[in-house]
């Protein structure tokens, strides 16, 4: 978790398909099979769980998601659901407000030459943004990003430190989140709203209302807290490619996405085979867990050149950090927007960058993560 990369180059050079067996699991890091394996949704399939655990012989420790941990067709209604809710449509009339929210809270955050970008930047930009977005109350808002944590933690081994320091507490946080997720908890013009107008119109069932309305507040904060971490530690330790921000603003978005690649904050998800299959001609059994190293892939040399230098010059699509395929993220608009924002903002005011202090990982068996990123800023 402290620096993932000496790890990812020994499993991807070790073969196309590693076996693990301590935990009886099939390990893809090189970028081909990982992409062949997200693309194939028949053979390997969501539904018994994208963690370590297996579904159909374990109990998942929440009703799965309709979404993440679904297969067709029951995947396909929710799923056309939130592409339009969160879609570029939604995003074109919250662009306006989120970029003044942006220019407001850098103003504030820049009255102090030394802070932590981590928590000043990374984290208070989307939880100002996003939850009001989906429409949820002010009270209770700090459950947020424990209760991601947790979730993210909970796709690893279960025995593992992570999982049993959170698992105390997910009963309280999954409550709160559950209960955020009613309609009448909602305001009436955001994301949440939306979704259950869906069920209203037919298109989702009154019941899977509140489970979509779940996907948004469990993927949506901490995947754009790290993203936003990972793009801002990428530019306070590469002062010539923040140059090159400031004098072509419009490469924000590029720049995220390269930060998504080369960071990857989700690092891995699973598969599980539905049949007996071959991968790179390597016979994989069924029923058996496939793990994709999304980081391993985004960094293969096999596909990228000077894969571990972040670079504005790249053109990073096709990289797996929002996945590939049916479950390829639907948030990731509302990620690049809030990115797109904040980076706007910065890049005005924010002539050169560094560190200040040492940065800080946050361990999570799912998530590459920040803990602290102190910096010092000089004014444009
Ligand atoms: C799916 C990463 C932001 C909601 C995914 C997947 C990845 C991912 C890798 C694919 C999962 C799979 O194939 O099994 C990220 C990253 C983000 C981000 C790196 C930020 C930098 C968001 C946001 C939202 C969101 C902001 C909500 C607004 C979802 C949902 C899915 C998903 C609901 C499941 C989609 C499906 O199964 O059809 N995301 N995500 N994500 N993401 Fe994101
Ligand atoms: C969901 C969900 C939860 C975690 C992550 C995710 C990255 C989706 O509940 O649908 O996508």
């Amino acid at each position: 978790m402290e620096d993932p990369g000496p790890y990812q180059a020994v499993l991807r050079d070790a073969g196309p398909v590693v076996y693990l067996t301590r935990y009886d699991v099939y390990a893809l890091a090189r970028y081909e099979q990982v992409h062949e394996v997200l693309v194939d949704w028949q053979s390997f399939q969501s539904a018994a769980g994208v963690g370590l655990s297996n579904f159909r012989h374990e109990k998942p420790w929440r009703p799965p998601s309709l979404l993440l941990e679904a297969d067709p067709p029951r995947h396909d209604a929710p799923r056309a659901v939130l592409a339009d809710v969160v879609g570029p449509r939604t995003l074109r009339t919250l662009r306006e407000k989120w970029f003044a929210a942006a220019e407001d809270l850098v103003d504030r955050v820049l009255a102090e030459r030394e802070f932590d970008a981590v928590t000043e930047l990374a984290e208070a930009f989307p939880l100002r943004v996003f939850p009001d977005a989906v429409g949820i109350p002010r009270e209770g808002r700090e459950n947020l990003l424990p209760y991601g944590d947790h979730l993210f933690n909970a796709f690893g081994p279960t025995d593992h430190p992570l999982v049993e320091k959170g698992r105390p507490h997910a009963p309280r946080l999954t409550a709160w989140v559950d209960a955020q997720c009613q309609r009448h908890m909602l305001s009436p013009d955001g994301f949440g709203a939306r979704i259950w107008a869906a069920a209203d119109h037919g298109d989702l069932t009154p019941e899977q209302a509140p489970l979509v309305v779940r996907s948004l507040l469990s993927a949506g904060v901490d995947t754009t807290v790290h993203g936003l971490g990972a793009v801002l530690h990428a530019f306070a330790t590469h002062p010539d490619q923040w140059e090159r921000l400031r004098a072509e603003p419009h490469l924000a978005r590029v720049a995220f996405d390269e930060a998504v690649r080369w960071w990857s904050p989700v690092q891995t998800f699973f598969r599980t085979t539905t049949a007996a299959v071959e991968i790179a001609g390597v016979p994989v059994p069924a029923d058996r867990k496939i793990l994709m190293l999304l980081g391993a892939a985004n960094h293969d040399p096999r596909r990228w050149r000077d894969p571990d230098v972040f670079d504005l010059s790249r053109d990073p699509s096709g990289h797996v950090g929002f996945g590939m395929g049916i479950h390829q993220c639907v948030g990731q608009h509302v990620a690049r927007l809030e990115a797109e924002a904040l980076l706007t903002a910065l890049a005005r005011r924010v002539g050169r960058w560094e560190t200040a202090g040492p940065v800080r990982r946050h361990h999570n068996t799912t998530l590459r993560a920040l803990e602290s990123l102190p910096v010092r800023v000089h004014p444009a």
